[in-house]
Order: structure tokens, then C-alpha cells, then sequence
């Protein structure tokens, strides 16, 4: 039986891109890749809701793999905004010329591992089959969309929409009352901009988020010339850092300085630097020792209430039941001061939650919000949703989805045992999604191109994480994460966000780059743990 490509990737985002580019134009092997949207570009081409941006600075949230493409792309803004991040993705496609190995609007449903000839069976929505030696996930970490049971949704008589499904054409809330459930951070970039254009927007909080000013500005020439020069030192930085962030680690605890030099400190990152400096480059045990994190998340907590001018509306604002940063830590423009605006109304889950859904709006435990929009800011399965919903067997019959039911496992993120030949970008168990995405994809992205140059040079067509290694790594990553601040959380990290999902900590909180080691280490030993066989 012939093989029809050596690798089939699903998704064309970030990490589908670059998969695509690597095996095809790099290995020289032949690659397809299914895309359910129609056009490239993943989470930046379906997050089109107001506010959308990115929250890592553009110049190191993109790709380091090509010269010629860092040298000529410019960025407008620290913070790009979801349509330009779109369009450098499309520019990516272009220049690379992917599009004609990417077949879009077509959904993988279902994979089959044929364990006679070492390949997958790979069905899609179109009723087509093919084989490939190689099944790549990059399907994304967080692109299964999360929409709540809420009893009597099909009832309502308005228009309903989730972030990640947002309609292309734009939703104009003009002289529209509208209803945001979620204050992740998507609900809190969407806030401000939803405010300014609705008649009265009702923010619905289940937990209120330790957010930090963006300090967004525009990227002059001068400034676009300088990170031009700088960007061998700024990748290395990423590569070689704990989260794959350039800034500079200082290895000072907030317990080991005065009060007014962690106030000044604080001060500088909130009112100057902004986003993300403020917990990767102030100190380094905010996510390991709770004094510590008191301290950030007492300062954050004062921020809240010096902005917010309705004293109770600031303290519902204000977190408190969990350590700052142990849930995705959001980046905002003008959050905070949105609920001084007379035109919005913070709505307290925690004291009324929703009881159900009417045609006429939301009604909670003691009123009914009439509503002509809903807007599900309520994030994703993650990590494993994607996933999840593809209907996955391995070389025993079993489902992936089965597999995962007591909780995600994997090795190193990257592959499962009794799934051979399957390689998992940015899957369970790996510093993905509390790194810089770009960077770790580009980390998995390269391991796996090299993996498969391997077992082609040495003739392999099988290679299987084996279920010890994966037992070893599930617990490594279970105790590293046992050592922070970060089960504390009722976070999507956990799983927490989903119903009925098992609760693991799913990030590898390691540090980047021991991982991206280790991972090395592997390889270069002939890739211990992993099982490589021949037909
Ligand atoms: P998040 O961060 O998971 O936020 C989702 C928000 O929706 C969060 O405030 C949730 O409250 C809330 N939520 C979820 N389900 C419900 C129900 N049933 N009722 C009320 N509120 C609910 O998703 P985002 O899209 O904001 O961000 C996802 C990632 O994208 C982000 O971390 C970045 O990496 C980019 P909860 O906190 O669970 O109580």
C-alpha cells in the first residue's frame, strides 16, 4: 500500500505554518495541511472580537526561523492588533509559498493508526481518506471554544456570540445592550472597546484578574530599526529564558528588598513598562512564595481601587482568593477605568450567579439583564480540547480522547504512548502556553523536523513514546508544578474553567529552557523513552 505524504499536519496557525515549512522545504519530505477555517493564521484568524491584540510585544511574538522575514516585516504598535497579526501570518504563507500544501475549510474528524504499515488513516469533513506516515497535530492550545450549558441559551431572542467565533463581518453594538460573560483575558481587551460603542454593557464576573496596563505605543522607524539590529540578542534571550520572554531574569526575591524598592519597582512596571515585565522581569519568586506574591497582588489590588471611583464596585474587582499571575495574568488598555463609565455595570457572579437564560436577556440569582447581545468572552477547553474532538485511535483502537479521559498524558508534550507516529505541538505537558507562543513552537516545531530526519536516515518508520517515560514525565510535571503558587488557582492551566474535566496541572513550569535541554539531551542520546522500530 502506498503512503500518501510523509507528514499530514491539522491547523494553520503559528505552528502549522511553520510545521509545513520546515518539513517541506527543510526535510524536502511531501506535507499537506487541513485547515477548518478558510484562510491560514489560527487563533489570529478566528479571534476577531473588539480589543483583540496580542499581549507579548510583536517583536519577539513572531517568528525568529527566517532573516530575511524578521529584517522586512515592520510592526505598528509594542502590541499589534489581531488584523495585522493576521496579515503578517498571510504574509508568511505567501512568501514562503504554503498555500498551495494547505487545504482550508476542511476539518479532520477522524485518525486511524494502521499498525501493519506504520501509518495514519486521516479523514476529513469532505468524506476524503489519506495516509501519511506522520499525523502532527497543530491544532492549537486554545482553540476549542468553551460556550457554557447555560440553561435556556436556545430561547434567547437576541444575537449570541463567542470570542473565537466571531463573525467577520463585525458586530455593531451601537445603541445595543449587551452582556460579556468572562473576564479572562479576552472579556477584559473586549470591555473597553464593547463600552464605547454599546448603549449599556453588563460585564458578568465569575472571578475577577490581576490585569496590567499594556502601555501600548507606536513603534517608530528609529525604534523598528533598533530591534531590527538587536534581533539575534533578543531571540536568544527568549531561548534562553525561563518562559521564552527577552527580558533580563533578576535573581532578587521581592522578599529580599526594602518596601520602597519594591514599590518603586511595581511602580515602574505598572506605570511605564506595562504587560507582562511586571511578573517575568520584577521577581523571580512571585510564582513560588506567597509573601512575595502578597506583595505584587496587594500593590495590584491597590491600583484597582485607587482607579475604580464606585468603592464597591472596586473591591468586587479586586482579587483575592487566589496568588496574582497563577491564572493567565491579562494585559489591558483602560479596564479598570471602563467601570467609571456610566454605561456599564458590573454584574458579580460570585453574589448573584446566572440562573438561567431568558428570550429577553440573562437572569440571575436576583434580577433579569434585557439584553440585545450576549457575548461569550468564556475561553477554551484547553490544551486537550482540540484534541478531544477529533476522534483519534491509536495502535490499540483506543481513543486519544479516552485516553486523556483521567486526565492528559504525554512525553516531554510531544508524543503519546500507544499513539506512534503522532506528534503533539505545544500538547500537554510542555512550557507552550505559559511561554512566548512563537518561540516554544518554533522549539517543537524544529525538535520534531529533526526527529523525523533521524528516523529517515536511519530507516525508521515507527518511533512511540513509551508508557514508562510518559508515566515519569505526567509525574515530573505534577511535581515541578506541586513546588508553585499555581495549582492554587482555579485556572484553565488546571482545567478548572471546564466542567466535569479532570483536573491537572497541564503546563510544564520547569523553565523553557531546562526543558528545551532536556529535550535536546533526548535526541541526542537516540531518543531515550521513545520506542523506534522498522516495518
Ligand atoms: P479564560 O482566561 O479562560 O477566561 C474565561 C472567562 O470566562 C473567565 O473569567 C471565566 O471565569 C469565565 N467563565 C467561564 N465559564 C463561565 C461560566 N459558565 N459562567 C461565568 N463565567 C464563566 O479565556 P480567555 O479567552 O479570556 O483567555 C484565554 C487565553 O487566550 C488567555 O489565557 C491567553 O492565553 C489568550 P473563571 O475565571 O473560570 O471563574
Amino acid at each position: 500500500m502506498g503512503i500518501d505524504f510523509d507528514a499530514v499536519i491539522v491547523g494553520a496557525g503559528f505552528s502549522g505554518l511553520y510545521m509545513l515549512y520546515q518539513a517541506r522545504d527543510v526535510l524536502g519530505v511531501s506535507a499537506r495541511v487541513y485547515e477548518a477555517g478558510d484562510g491560514v493564521g489560527g487563533t489570529w484568524y478566528w479571534n476577531r472580537y473588539p480589543g483583540a491584540r496580542c499581549d507579548s510585544e510583536s517583536f519577539y511574538y513572531s517568528y525568529s526561523f527566517s532573516e530575511e522575514l524578521q529584517q522586512e516585516w515592520v510592526w505598528s504598535t509594542k502590541y499589534p492588533e489581531q488584523p495585522e497579526i493576521l496579515s503578517y501570518l498571510d504574509h508568511v504563507a505567501d512568501r514562503f509559498d504554503l498555500r498551495r500544501d494547505i487545504q482550508l475549510s476542511t476539518r479532520v474528524t477522524k485518525a486511524v493508526f494502521r499498525d501493519e504499515d506504520d501509518c495514519w488513516e486521516i479523514h476529513t469533513d469532505d468524506g476524503a481518506m489519506v495516509t501519511a506516515r506522520f499525523f502532527i497535530s497543530a491544532v492549537g492550545a486554545l482553540s476549542a471554544a468553551n460556550i457554557p450549558s447555560i440553561p435556556g441559551l436556545d430561547s434567547f431572542e437576541g444575537d449570541w456570540h463567542h470570542t473565537a467565533a466571531w463573525p467577520h463581518d463585525g458586530v455593531d453594538f451601537t445603541g445595543k445592550r449587551v452582556g460579556l460573560i468572562g473576564t479572562g483575558s479576552t472579556g477584559i481587551q473586549a470591555t473597553p472597546v464593547i463600552a464605547r460603542q454599546a448603549e449599556h454593557l453588563y460585564v458578568f464576573q465569575r472571578t475577577p484578574n490581576y490585569s496590567i496596563p499594556a502601555r501600548n505605543y507606536p513603534i517608530t522607524p528609529d525604534q523598528m530599526a533598533e530591534i531590527k539590529a538587536n534581533y539575534a540578542e533578543i531571540r536568544r534571550k527568549c531561548r534562553e529564558s525561563y518562559a521564552g520572554f527577552p527580558y533580563d531574569i533578576t535573581d532578587k526575591s521581592a522578599m529580599d528588598v526594602s518596601p520602597e524598592e519594591r514599590l518603586a519597582t511595581y511602580e515602574r512596571l505598572w506605570g511605564e513598562e506595562g504587560g507582562f515585565k511586571f511578573i517575568y522581569g520584577s521577581y523571580y519568586d512571585l510564582l513560588f512564595n506567597k509573601d512575595s506574591n502578597d506583595t505584587a497582588a496587594e500593590f495590584i489590588r491597590g491600583k484597582i481601587r485607587e482607579i475604580v471611583e464606585d468603592p464597591a464596585v472596586a473591591e468586587k474587582l479586586a482579587p483575592k482568593h487566589y496568588p496574582y499571575g497563577t491564572k493567565r495574568p491579562p494585559v489591558d488598555t483602560d479596564y479598570f477605568e471602563t467601570f467609571n463609565r456610566p454605561n456599564v455595570t458590573l454584574v458579580d457572579l460570585r453574589e448573584t450567579p446566572i440562573a438561567e437564560i431568558v428570550p429577553s436577556g440573562i437572569r440571575t440569582s436576583d434580577t433579569t439583564y434585557e439584553l440585545d447581545v450576549i457575548v461569550f468572552a468564556t475561553g477554551f477547553d484547553a490544551v486537550t480540547g482540540a484534541l478531544r474532538r477529533i476522534d483519534i485511535r491509536g495502535r490499540d483502537g483506543r481513543t486519544l480522547s479516552e485516553k486523556w479521559e483521567e486526565g492528559p498524558t504525554s512525553y516531554l508534550g510531544l508524543q503519546v504512548a500507544r499513539f506512534p507516529n503522532l506528534f503533539t505541538i505545544s500538547g500537554p505537558g510542555c512550557p507552550g502556553v505559559l511561554a512566548n507562543m512563537p518561540t516554544a513552537i518554533e522549539h517543537h516545531v524544529e525538535w520534531i523536523a529533526d526527529c523525523i530526519a533521524y528516523l529517515r536516515a536511519n530507516g525508521f518508520t515507527r518511533i512511540e513514546a513509551s508508557s514508562d517515560a510518559e508515566d515519569a514525565w505526567v509525574e515530573h510535571v505534577r511535581e515541578v508544578a506541586e513546588r508553585t503558587l499555581y495549582p492554587l488557582a482555579d485556572s484553565w492551566y488546571l482545567g478548572a474553567n471546564v466542567p466535569g474535566k479532570k483536573r491537572v496541572f497541564m503546563p510544564y513550569v520547569g523553565g523553557f529552557l531546562p526543558y528545551t535541554q532536556r529535550c535536546q539531551k533526548i535526541a541526542d542520546g537516540g531518543y531515550e523513552g521513545f520506542t523506534l522500530s522498522t516495518m
